[in-house]
């Protein structure tokens, strides 16, 4: 079940050395994973997310919202990962870091993974008036140590010019705000940071500075907008979903088009543990599975929880577990954080598989 999107993501890089081996294993990279973005007026990757991540290759796209199209057809991880838009170390020179026409891929941060976003062309606009709120959204809770806000100058025009930082003008900003001062959400936080304006028309790129309050974290983000294009920003109907703030890296998630589907595993032997499945996620050529791993009635040092398919497998990504797949096994083992669970206590582990989904077996073994 080698498909063409597993082809394409693993051409992109988004499960690094996995090769098309039939054992395949993916560890979490690191704790300093990021989380957020803009997401009204939406930036140019969250909204491609969020316009077409449940159907991103739905060959409408490429008529109906063709720079979305060319940056999934150039890497969907720029949309897949659209919380980790951001360099590190950067040390406040943020001009320094980033050369005029790369500006809205943070200088090609990440390997070049967000290249696409420099596209110069008719990104979807929203339409905003001169008063308007930049939504930053942050799953990490890291919170900010300043937020800028920057609208490009009048004259700028964003479909036939690459973007400087002389076409900047910083308009807004906020100081050092704790995540604990933001809007709290089941799965973040947000903060709405205003806009006034005067006497503008036409299209225009914001441009927002993040610096997370979180090692020397900073994002970068461009918003296209169209001033007096009929309205207010219309804020998202729903906040992003994410998973869990601790998986190092964030899987695509999108709306579940079916009701989510919990498989539970045959009794634990006494003092093991049990596990459940549920598919969080689904969209053409891919879904999310979400595992909850349960300890016994005994602490347990360790589980291995594994996954039988009717077909054969496939896994592109995982998430606080370290995944192997061979035929239609798949086998997960905890990774050194969510090992160690008390009696009844639980952890859970995520992937993204490609192909369709389908109900496996649940068998959940423990170490004690
Ligand atoms: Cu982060």
């Amino acid at each position: 079940m080698l498909t063409s999107l597993r082809r394409r993501l693993l051409a992109a890089g988004i499960a690094g050395a996995m090769g098309a081996a039939v054992a395949v294993a993916v560890v979490p990279s690191g704790p300093a994973f990021a989380h957020g973005n803009i997401t009204s007026p939406a930036s140019r990757n969250y909204g491609c997310y969020e316009r077409w991540g449940d159907r991103f290759q739905d060959p409408a796209m490429a008529t109906e919202d063709p720079m979305c199209w060319q940056a999934w057809q150039a890497d969907p991880n720029a949309m897949w990962n659209w919380n980790s838009l951001f360099r590190e170390g950067v040390g406040g020179d943020h001009q320094g870091a980033i050369p005029d026409g790369q500006l809205c891929s943070a200088g090609l941060t990440q390997n070049g993974r967000y290249a696409a976003m420099d596209a110069v062309g008719n990104w979807t606009a929203a339409s905003v008036g001169n008063s308007f709120n930049v939504r930053l959204f942050d799953g990490a809770r890291h919170g900010a140590d300043y937020i800028w806000v920057y609208v490009s100058r009048p004259g700028y025009n964003p479909v036939t010019t690459p973007l400087k930082w002389s076409d900047l003008e910083r308009v807004s900003q906020i100081g050092n705000t704790p995540a604990a001062q933001w809007d709290q959400l089941d799965n973040g936080v947000q903060i709405d940071v205003p806009v006034q304006l005067s006497g503008r028309t036409g299209r225009a790129v914001v441009y927002t500075i993040w610096q997370a309050s979180h090692l020397d974290q900073s994002y970068y983000f461009c918003s296209d907008v169209n001033f007096g294009g009929g309205g207010t920003t219309t804020p998202p109907t729903t906040p992003p979903t994410t998973p869990p703030t601790t998986p190092p890296t964030t899987p695509p998630t999108t709306p579940p088009t079916t009701p989510p589907t919990t498989v539970p595993t045959t009794p634990p032997a006494s003092g093991g543990c049990s596990a459940t499945y549920a598919v969080t996620g689904q969209w053409q050529g891919g879904f999310q599975g979400d595992v909850t791993v349960t300890a016994g009635s005994s602490p347990i040092r360790g589980w291995t929880v594994t996954l039988t398919y009717p077909s054969a497998a496939s896994v592109t990504q995982a998430w606080s577990a370290t995944v192997n797949v061979s035929g239609n096994t798949v086998t997960a083992t905890n990774v050194s954080y969510n090992g160690s669970l008390a009696a009844s206590a639980s952890t859970s582990f995520g992937f993204l598989g490609s192909g369709t989904s389908s109900t496996p077996t649940v068998s959940c073994s423990a170490v004690a």
